[in-house]
Formats: structure tokens, sequence, C-alpha cells
């Protein structure tokens, strides 16, 4: 039987781009979503059901060999403290059963089941932190944090299980930063401003931010992030007991971004609504990263030019609106 790759929550921003990206490679994948979506292609088997569903994890495994994980069904940290019960049901136990259930797959077939999982800077806090490391204390204040904490823990708990063995799993994660992508438009995160403020200005509207002009967070793009995926899964090994990185690619205020979008589209206008469920999020996590790990260990780059960086952003999504 040829291995598969599984891909959960395939039809988010981060799913959906892996999705493209792995079956332009004419990997054989399974995907996993609650919504449907139609395959274009013989190698892709897409099925609608839930990650909390045990019994249908527990079939693909046995029905398939499947080499690699990547698991992106999620709840975002807004929708998540607005459903707690439900954001551990999904973000924690689900994906906690899905390691299992790799793990258990990778001893019966004698194979080693690389997993992918994309942790988020809401493993920080209570205070804002500036480069933040993967060494740092961190004490996650949000339910979506201490999720995603605990799913980094067991997974890579489980790794070390397994780590002098050439069967189990091999468990690899990155914190990601707010991601910004110039196709799609996210909601029911904390970060989605920088992607909706840089749409609203690109389609000629004021935008209303829930957030203070001060608040800092750092942020990445949908390509890096992709690629950083592609290169964090594609090495053999890592050589390392650490097993989840941090990456961003620039760092800025919500007033920088605007700025940086005024320059461009003069008209814009922005109102701040500060809404305190976000802001006391965003005023937990951390103003920037520290990615020197992620550069040792798998040689992540970014330039960390915010000038650079916001530009491309701006113009990617200025082809978009009008494609
Ligand atoms: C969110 O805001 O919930 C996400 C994240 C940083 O994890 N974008």
């Amino acid at each position: 039987m040829n291995s598969k790759i599984l891909i959960t929550g395939f039809n988010g921003e981060l799913g959906s781009k892996i999705l493209d990206f792995l079956a332009q490679k004419n990997y054989s994948i399974i995907g996993l979503d609650l919504n449907k979506k139609l395959s274009q292609s013989d190698n892709i088997k897409l099925i609608q059901g839930s990650i909390s569903d045990k019994d249908l994890i527990q079939s693909i495994f046995d029905n398939n060999i499947i080499s690699e994980v990547y698991h992106f069904a999620a709840l975002l940290s807004q929708t998540a403290a607005k459903n707690p019960k439900l954001a551990t049901e999904i973000n924690e136990n689900s994906s906690i059963n899905l390691i299992n259930c790799a793990a258990v797959h990778g001893v019966k077939n004698n194979i080693k089941v690389k997993f992918f999982f994309p942790s988020s800077i809401a493993v920080y806090g209570p205070r804002k932190i500036h480069n933040a490391s993967e060494f740092d204390i961190i004490k996650p204040t949000t339910i979506y944090g201490i999720n995603k904490l605990a799913v980094e823990q067991y997974g890579s708990k489980k790794h070390t299980e397994f780590d002098s063995k050439n069967y189990g799993i091999d468990f690899r994660s990155i914190r990601f930063p707010g991601v910004i992508s110039s196709d799609s438009i996210p909601s029911g995160g904390t970060t989605d401003y920088a992607p909706q403020m840089i749409h609203a200005a690109a389609t000629n509207k004021q935008y209303i931010c829930k957030l203070s002009k001060e608040t800092l967070l750092p942020f990445i793009s949908i390509e890096k992030t992709v690629l950083s995926i592609h290169q964090l899964m594609g090495m053999n090994t890592i050589n390392s007991t650490l097993r989840v990185f941090n990456i961003q690619e620039a760092s800025f205020s919500v007033e920088d971004l605007y700025k940086a979008i005024q320059h461009k589209f003069g008209e814009f206008k922005i109102e701040y609504v500060i809404d305190n469920k976000f802001q006391s999020v965003a005023d937990t996590w951390p103003s920037s990263l520290n990615c020197d790990e992620a550069k040792k260990k798998w040689k992540f780059t970014s330039s960390e030019d915010f000038e650079k960086f916001i530009k491309k952003m701006i113009n990617e999504m200025i082809k978009n609106e009008k494609n």
C-alpha cells in the first residue's frame, strides 16, 4: 500500500494552503474537515467529518498507511474563548487522540510517523514579553493558549518515548504569530485585524479596530508559513530535544501597520473601538519572537524587515482584489 499524508482542517487558512502545496508535489493525501469540498485530483481523498470522531480517525489509520500528519483542525483564540468546552474537546483532547493514533500506527507498521502541530504565540503569558524564546517561562491565561501548550507538551513527550526507535512518532511543531494571507480574511482569531485592515484599505473601506494603536504583535506571511512547515517537515531528523520552534517575519504595532497602509492608500481611515475580549488577550501575547533555535536547528530564515514585509503584503492583497 502506498503511504499517504493526512491533513486535518483542510478548508482552513493553513490547511488549504498545505493541501494545495503538497498536492502539487503529487503526494497521496487524505483530507479531513467538517465542511465539504470536492477533490479535483485522483491523489486526494477528502473526507467530511469531525476531528473529535474517534471511530472515524481510527478507521483512517486502519485503512491506510499514514506516513505524515498535518493537524490543522482547531478553533482560533476568540472562538475558543466563547466556547471553552468545545475548544478543549477539539484543540486539546482530539489533538492528543490524533497523536496517540499516529504513534500506535507507527508502532504497528514499523514506521516513524512525522506529525506536524501548529502551535501559537498564545502559549505565552501572563504578561507581554519582548523577543520571546522557547525557553521563557510560559503561563497562558486563555483557554486557547492552555490547550495549545498541553498539546505541545504531550507531543514532545510522545516524541521522546520513541526518540531512539525507528518507529512510533516524530513530533514537530511551530509557534505561529499572526498569519497574513492575501486571499483569505480570517475570523475567530485575535491577530485577524492585520489582514482585515489591509483588506479594508484595498477595498476602499474604513476599518474599525478592536485593539489599541500601541498593541505590538509578531506576524508572518502565509507563503513563509507554508515554506517553513515544508522545510521543518522535509528534514529527515531534527537533531534537537526541543520540538517546538518560534518563527516570525516582522513585529509591528497596530499604528505602524495603519501608517504603512496609509502611505499607499492616503484616504484610508481607521476607528478605534477597543474590545476588551481582544485587548486582554493581545496584552498577554509576546510583542516579538526570538527565532534563533529555528535558524540553528532547521535553517529558518527571515529578513525581519517590516517595510519590505508590509509592502509585499499590501501589493499581494491589491493584486488579489483585482483578480
Ligand atoms: C489567533 O489569533 O487566534 C491566531 C493565533 C496567533 O494563534 N492567529
